[in-house]
């Protein structure tokens, strides 16, 4: 059995960006489906509030976000990398700009498209989590502005695929699998014409690189299951520092802050140490950039 478990759902673009990594190093996953919105009963025994997907659990490890659960994968399945060469300070700065600066704008103009469509718990769920209103006449309003935004700086992505297979040469980097989700986010919302409209239609064939990796070897597991797995296991030994109380939240959206004992902490990283009664102890792995930390 695979030691990887998922937490995710199909719609998600970050997990896509996972799924994809595991397709690029055929590996085995496990997939525990939760749900799209909250409440998010079976997640939150493992996270202690943190609310986004993907999460990747291993044991009673538990990873938040996609920049530290790429690095997780590659340190346990180094080949082939996710930082060819030399790559890893420009795979990690690329994905960032990507991933900041189009997310949003993406999403925005998914659902000044579709936004009538969905369920009004959706939208009061997304509003939650992002802070903002979730008004699909005022994303219609902003959408021209939004498509601008995304032609800007996809002109960049499509300049940097003129001459080479991927962002960073001729083998794909984290920055790939950053750029390849938020893209396939908007085609699968608006169909494949959307990318010729935001000026990606050279970087198709690239696109189609990328979605050839496919998703490696799934499998599904049940969300009981995998916190049965956690409580079974010990969290990966560390050399514990006990720092004493913290907070760890995101900068961005999805805010919910997450309490515990901090046990590790370095430039990149930062570990919690929770307890509860559905999963025992874990270890919350969080990645410094994009979190907020605050020690008691
Ligand atoms: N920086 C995060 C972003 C994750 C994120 O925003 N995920 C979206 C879904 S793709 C989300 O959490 N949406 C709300 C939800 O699923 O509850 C990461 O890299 O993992």
């Amino acid at each position: 059995m695979s030691e990887f478990i998922l937490h995710q759902y199909p719609a998600s673009p970050y997990s896509e960006k996972v799924r994809a990594v595991f397709g690029r190093k055929a590996l085995p996953w496990q997939a525990v489906t939760i749900p799209v919105i909250m409440p998010k009963p079976e997640l939150m025994p493992l996270t202690g509030g943190y609310r986004k997907t993907p999460v990747l659990q291993i044991g009673a490890d538990i990873y938040c976000d996609t920049l530290l659960i790429l690095d997780e994968i590659e340190r346990r399945h180094p080949a082939p990398s996710l930082y060819p060469g030399d790559t890893e300070d420009q795979a990690k700065a690329l994905s960032w700009w990507i991933e900041r600066t189009c997310f949003g704008p993406a999403a925005a103009v998914i659902f000044a498209a579709v936004g009538d469509r969905v369920p009004q718990a959706f939208k009061d769920d997304r509003a939650r989590f992002s802070g903002r209103d979730f008004d699909p006449a005022k994303m219609q309003a902003a959408a021209p502005a939004m498509r601008d935004t995304l032609r800007a700086h996809f002109a960049w992505l499509a300049g940097m695929l003129r001459n080479r297979p991927f962002m960073l040469g001729g083998e794909p980097s984290a920055a790939d699998f950053a750029a390849y989700h938020v893209i396939w986010f908007l085609l699968r919302n608006l169909g494949e014409g959307i990318a010729a409209e935001l000026g990606l239609a050279a970087a198709m064939p690239w696109y189609e690189r990328m979605k050839a990796f496919g998703h490696g070897e799934r499998s599904e597991l049940d969300a009981q299951a995998a916190l049965e797995i956690a409580r079974k296991a010990d969290p990966a030994p560390l050399q514990d520092q006990a720092l004493g109380k913290a907070v760890v939240m995101a900068d961005d959206t999805g805010r919910d802050p997450v309490e515990g004992e901090l046990v590790a902490l370095d430039e990149a990283r930062v570990v919690l140490r929770r307890s509860d009664p559905q999963v025992g102890l874990v270890h919350l792995h969080f990645p410094r950039a994009g979190f907020i930390l605050r020690r008691a």
